[in-house]
């Protein structure tokens, strides 16, 4: 979760190498839909603005947070992309099983992290409140999908 002094939107465009050439995978959720399609169209966005042709990112739904687990595994297995950003929104006060969603994806996507060789990135928002998943998703604290593009980014420079 950002903290009141990181703005997620902020980054510095000349320590990000360009994504020319690269293919990325997001994968987002359709529970708080407001949240993650600004979450998604964010990652989107910062792709392209480094050099990630539009041709080059493959978009997927899926209809829970939970669901991100399995579709980040089947983008991953394909073969087909360098990097896959997952997606949700969970708040807790809206879900009596947060706790269960908020760590089985984390389990899920770390396991996924281990086992293959593309970086999978964590676009899970875990909030208290609605207010501060819009704080996060183009809100006053930026948006966490321009932060996952970035970090994205980063990985795939880094190890690929
Ligand atoms: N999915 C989310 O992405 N965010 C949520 O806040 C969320 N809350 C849920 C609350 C309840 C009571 C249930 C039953 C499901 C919720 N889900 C949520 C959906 C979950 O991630 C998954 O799609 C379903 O449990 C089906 O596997």
């Amino acid at each position: 979760m950002a903290t009141e002094m990181h703005n997620l939107s902020q980054y510095d465009p000349t320590k990000i190498a360009s994504g020319e050439g690269r293919k990325v995978g997001i994968v987002y959720a359709e529970w708080n839909s407001d949240i993650t399609y600004a979450l998604r169209d964010g990652a989107i966005k910062t792709l392209q603005e480094n050099g990630v042709k539009a041709d080059d990112i493959t978009i997927a739904s899926v209809p829970g947070s939970f669901e991100l687990i399995f579709g980040a595994s089947q983008m991953v297995k394909s073969g087909k992309y360098d990097a896959v950003i997952a997606i949700g929104c969970v708040i807790r006060g809206d879900t009596p099983h947060f706790d269960y969603i908020c760590e089985g994806v984390t389990a899920g996507l770390s396991q996924l992290n281990v086992t293959y060789d593309i970086p999978v990135i964590f676009g899970l928002i875990t909030t208290n409140t609605l207010l501060q998943a819009q704080e996060r998703s183009g809100g006053r604290l930026g948006n966490k999908g321009d932060e996952c593009a970035v970090t994205a980014l980063q990985m795939m420079a880094q190890f690929k």
